[in-house]
This record gives structure tokens, C-alpha cells and sequence, in this order.
């Protein structure tokens, strides 16, 4: 897609902001790059705040909205630097493709900010997000800019952090991410529903790996939204096992939790499969009891309820699987209080999901929860992990996550092409070991 053709996306996502205080100034530092070893860097990823107002991917750009227009502010054309790292858009261009109302070198900003602060009444920018050198700089424009407007005794303009009112329009997702997101989750539960067919033991947790990032980036993903997990056997205990490098054991589940990206919007997407064809009698065990907690949740999930409704209620289901499998005694009741479930449970049913895995968006608000509403996505992501020795499951590791999009009166599951029961897995583990 050309960037020209979605930049009404981005212009009317800025105009939202300045809507939110029209006497504001809001300045926002892209990304730069970042060292890796020596002289290499990390492949580059645009600040997401950054990118969801701007889509503008070159590093060390930066953003201000003030009076109803914006000023995007980027690296000066360098044939010499140009012929190492690539193109770059330059002044002109970057005004064309991402249709701004002005554009700057970098070089200019600080000068050029002072004079942009003469309309404004209140500073939005988010310190401590960004370097010390960055915050400094800013502040003293600000000292300065409080001489040049002739209020010295009035002290610098007010300074407000950006972030709470980007996350308000981050967490309600609209036309062009949902588009993005719905392809990011096609294209990643097929990628793993292609491991159920693929995955066999004695290959290595990086080989399975291989296989899946090798069917997201052939089907239009350019990334992943964040380290992958393939967790064979006990490994599927730790929460964020990321070593991926021991190889695949008969009679073990393996735990996959990945994603693609699509125009950097990610998926998050777990699943957990035996990798003989069939699950032990335990596994199955845990896998239905962690099966019916996710569908439970995704059945009962619907705007009015908080996320706190939310991951309560899939606590209870957890304790409940717990009981019937026999680890722990007592009540519901007993066991929320005690918090002795978290042992096997330890971690939030979910969270919000969009160009971060753990995307922007508040939880609770100053102590008020807040309602999901239509619009909103979070994944919910149920497990059970057992590391306790002479536990009739030790070992065993199940978490099983889908994406979730608030609608009207429910929700609709944005990954719902993954197989999901005994069976369907079963038939898929016999194809790969026939
Ligand atoms: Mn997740």
C-alpha cells in the first residue's frame, strides 16, 4: 500500500489529538537507531506513538502539533550516508507522501519549536521517554521561550505529558488498524496451524521456529511483534522461554507463542500440541481444562465489563480446573484468598493488543477500572503451568491465546482459524507423523 494513499488515516488521527486540547503543543521524539554490537544496529522500529500519528519510518524524526497543523521535522538527504543505510524522504518529499502542513531538518527543530510555542497555551511532551539530552533540550527551550513570549514571571508554559490522551485513541481501534490486525492474525494462526502439520520430534525448538516465520514473511509479514516462544516440554513452564534452542521430545507438548506483523501491527497467538500425535492422559487433562477457560471467557466477554470482571472471572474458572484436577482442595472461595492458584496461573488473562503486543491503553484509571467497549482488542490467554515436583503434571506447560475484538454485545475472535480441540489437533499430529 503507498503511503500517500493512507495518509487521510494519519491526518485525521492527529486532528483527533489536537481535538482533545486545541490550545496545546504537543511534541512527540520518533525513534532512533540502536546498537546492536559495534557498528551494526538492531533493525529499526519507529516508536509506535509515533508511528500510529505520523507513519513516517525513518528514525530521529520529530513531531508538533500545535494550532490546528503539523510540523514533522526530518533527517537532511546525505548521497555519502544514503549510499550505506538508504534513502531517505528529505524536506520536500516527506511534506508530499505524508501530506503535513510543514516540514523541517531536524537541525532546525529547537529554533524552530520556540516560534511554534508562541500559540500555544500548554506543552505536551512525555518526559523520560526519551533520552536525558532530549529532556534538557526541551526544557531549556521552553526556559526560553517563556523569556521571548515577555512573561518571564510567569514561568515556562505548562507542561502535560501526551501519553494518557494518545492512549485514549490508541485503545479503541479504528478502520485502517483493524484491517492491518485482521490480516496480522489470518496470516499467524495459519502459520500455526502449518506447524500442527509440520512439527515432528528431534527437530529443535529454532527449526519449528523457522518454519513458522518462514509462512508469516511469505504471506506479507515483515516482522515479528515480538520474540517467539517455542517451548518444548518443561520449557512451556517458563512464561517468556525464549532460548528456543533444545530439541523436540516425543511424548512432550511444545508451546508456541507467536505473531506476525503486519504494517506493524502484530498478532498474539498461543498454542500448545503434543508433539507425538496424541496427548498423554494428563496433558489432555490440563489442555481441555485450559480450552474451557478460554472459551468461556470469549463467550461471556462484552463491553460494560472491565478487564478486572474480566481476569477475576477467569480466575475462578482456573481455580474450579484446579480442583476437579485434583491440586487443589477447598473452595472457590478459599483458594482466591489464599492466592494459591497463582502458582499455576501467575499471569493476567490478557491484554490490550495493536502496534504493541502489550498495547497502549489504560486498565483502571486513578483507581476506576475501565469498561470494554466496542472497538477494543485484548487477547485472552488462559494457562496452567506445573513446576512442582511429585505434581501428577509436572511439566507439563498449556496456554492457549486467541485475539479478541469488543463488538456491540460480545466479541468476535479475529483467530479463530486456528484448530482448537483434542480432536482437531489429533487429526492434523497424525498427518505430520504418518
Ligand atoms: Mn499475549
Amino acid at each position: 500500500m503507498l503511503k500517500s494513499n493512507v495518509a487521510a488515516v494519519f491526518n485525521e488521527r492527529r486532528k483527533k489529538l489536537m481535538a482533545m486540547d486545541p490550545d496545546g503543543c504537543f511534541v512527540l521524539f520518533g525513534a532512533g537507531e540502536v546498537t546492536r554490537n559495534n557498528d551494526v544496529h538492531y533493525s529499526f522500529r519507529q516508536d509506535s506513538n509515533f508511528l500510529y500519528l505520523t507513519d513516517f519510518d525513518e528514525q530521529d524524526a520529530v513531531l508538533v502539533l500545535v494550532a490546528g497543523e503539523t510540523h514533522l521535522f526530518v533527517l537532511e538527504r546525505d548521497l555519502d550516508r544514503e549510499i550505506w543505510d538508504g534513502e531517505r524522504y528529505g524536506v520536500d518529499r516527506a511534506k508530499a507522501v505524508f501530506q503535513v502542513d510543514h516540514s523541517y531538518l531536524v537541525k532546525e527543530f529547537y529554533s524552530k519549536l520556540e516560534e511554534l510555542l508562541a500559540d500555544a497555551k500548554r506543552v505536551y511532551y512525555s518526559l523520560g521517554e526519551n533520552n536525558n539530552k532530549r529532556d534538557a533540550m526541551m526544557i531549556s527551550v521552553l526556559k526560553r521561550a517563556s523569556r521571548y513570549q515577555g512573561k518571564g514571571s510567569h514561568g515556562s508554559l505548562p507542561l502535560l505529558d501526551w501519553q494518557p490522551l494518545v492512549s485514549k485513541l490508541r485503545i479503541v481501534k479504528d478502520d485502517f488498524d483493524l484491517q492491518n490486525i485482521r490480516k496480522a492474525c489470518s496470516i499467524s494462526a495459519r502459520a500455526h496451524t502449518l506447524l500442527l502439520k509440520r512439527v515432528r520430534a528431534g527437530m529443535s525448538e529454532f527449526e519449528a521456529s523457522a518454519e513458522f516465520q518462514y509462512f508469516v514473511f511469505k504471506n506479507g509479514c515483515t516482522d515479528l511483534g515480538y520474540g517467539p516462544i517455542f517451548a518444548g516440554g518443561y520449557n512451556a513452564t517458563t512464561l517468556h522461554y525464549s532460548r528456543n534452542n533444545e530439541l523436540l521430545k516425543h511424548g512432550d507438548l511444545l508451546l508456541v507463542d507467536a505473531g506476525g506483523e503486519v504494517n506493524s501491527y502484530t498478532a498474539d497467538i498461543t498454542q500448545t500440541f503434543p508433539i507425538s500425535g496424541t496427548f498423554s492422559t494428563e496433558q489432555k487433562k490440563v489442555y481441555e481444562k485450559v480450552l474451557q477457560v478460554n472459551r468461556t471467557i470469549i463467550s461471556e466477554i462484552k463491553p460494560g465489563l472491565t478487564y478486572r470482571d474480566v481476569h477475576t472471572r477467569s480466575v475462578e474458572l482456573i481455580i474450579d480446573s484446579l480442583l476437579s484436577l485434583g491440586v487443589l482442595t477447598g473452595s472457590v472461595k478459599e483458594n482466591i484468598e489464599s492466592k494459591d492458584y497463582r502458582k499455576y496461573f501467575p499471569h493476567g488473562l490478557g491484554h490490550y493488543l495493536g502496534l504493541d503486543v502489550h498495547d497502549a491503553g489504560l486498565y483502571d484509571n486513578r483507581g476506576v477500572d475501565v469498561k470494554l467497549e466496542a472497538g477494543m482488542l485484548i487477547t485472552v490467554e488462559p494457562g496452567l503451568y506445573f513446576r512442582d515436583r511429585g505434581n501428577p503434571y509436572y511439566g507439563i506447560g498449556v496456554r492457549i491465546e486467541d485475539d479478541v475484538l469488543l463488538t456491540d454485545n460480545g466479541c468476535e475472535v479475529l483467530t479463530h482459524e486456528l484448530p482448537r480441540t483434542v480432536d482437531e489437533i489429533q487429526n492434523l499430529r497424525t498427518i505430520a507423523n504418518s
